[in-house]
């Protein structure tokens, strides 16, 4: 084949799902490509779902479903607890979730904990969509290990977000006890805790371990769904767990949400309640771990 051929060739970027299942993106444009001491990152311009960030060939950020994502693990926790002002990310170094978190005017500082360099670098660089929001005069980046720094810090917050990849390499650690007995510690009276919590579908075994570890450390446990288009499995899940005695359904105060005057794309009441509402199969499997959710009408 000529160089002329080869050229016309389309040029595509996939994440191999645990070898059973693949999605391909048709690239247009390689907007950088480097070697971390943990992972290779790719950020692609695709042809369908915008800039996309890629951590060792698995899908992290896409400018056209980021905002679901980004969106549903701030501010449901942000509106159940009510009174959040201080705020730690562990992961999440592309900044989206910093992004919405500082769309809370009470929220003062909102540290970003990320292990590596690179991914900041290269989201700085080509992904402002969710890291311009890494230059607002209340977020503070450190690179850093998220476990050893929770297991370090002195620091207290009233919401700790564990905006993490999946639970192989780098991230395992914090799916596991001893990172979530030290979040706990580094928690306010009255703190929470939200985490990334995988697929029920294609990674259930992974989210009920966590699930099982959550409960294991924290009082109340609460699961909630949504849906995507770049992770396997279309439909995710987020944990919420806390050693308060609040109910994400009981005490959400949902007025709250309109007198915030954040413009949302994907949040809004209705979808709060409704992600708490978790397929039979998800619910029966995760039971004996999740504390039943109390609706306002019968407090
Ligand atoms: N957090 C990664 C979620 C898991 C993606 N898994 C996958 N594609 N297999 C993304 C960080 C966004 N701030």
């Amino acid at each position: 084949m000529t160089d002329d051929a080869s050229k016309k060739l389309p040029s595509w970027i996939e994440e191999y799902h645990r070898d059973v299942l693949s999605f391909r993106y048709r690239v247009d444009k390689v907007l950088f490509r480097g070697q971390s001491d943990f992972q290779r990152i790719d950020i692609v311009e695709t042809a369908g779902f915008g800039r996309m960030l890629f951590n060792d060939g698995v899908a992290m950020v896409s400018e056209c479903d980021e905002f679901i994502y980004h969106e549903m693990i701030s501010h449901v926790p942000l509106f159940v607890h009510g009174a959040v002002e201080s705020v730690l990310v562990i992961g999440g170094g592309d900044g989206g979730t910093v992004r919405e978190v500082l769309k809370h005017p009470g929220v003062r500082h909102c540290r970003l904990v990320e292990i590596d360099p690179l991914v900041v670098e290269g989201c700085r660089k080509h992904l402002p969509v969710t890291a311009a929001a890494l230059d607002d005069p209340r977020a503070e980046v450190t690179i850093a290990d998220g476990v050893e720094f929770v297991a370090g810090t002195e620091e207290r917050y009233d919401l700790v977000i564990v905006d993490s990849t999946d639970p192989v390499g780098p991230a395992e650690p914090l799916f596991g006890p001893q990172f979530y007995n030290d979040v706990k510690r580094v928690l306010t009276t009255g703190g929470m805790v939200v985490s990334q919590a995988e697929s029920c579908l294609v990674e259930f075994e992974a989210q009920q371990s966590l699930i099982r570890t959550l409960h294991s450390v924290f009082e109340r446990v609460h699961v909630y769904n949504y849906t995507n288009i770049t992770y396997p499995g279309g439909l995710w899940s987020f944990s919420l767990a806390t050693d308060a005695d609040r109910c994400p359904l009981r005490d959400f105060d949902e007025s709250g949400v309109g007198r915030s005057g954040i413009a949302f794309r994907y949040y809004n009441p209705r979808i709060h309640r409704a992600a708490f509402a978790l397929p039979t199969f998800q619910e029966q499997a995760l039971a004996p771990h999740l504390t039943p959710i109390q609706r306002a009408e019968e407090a």
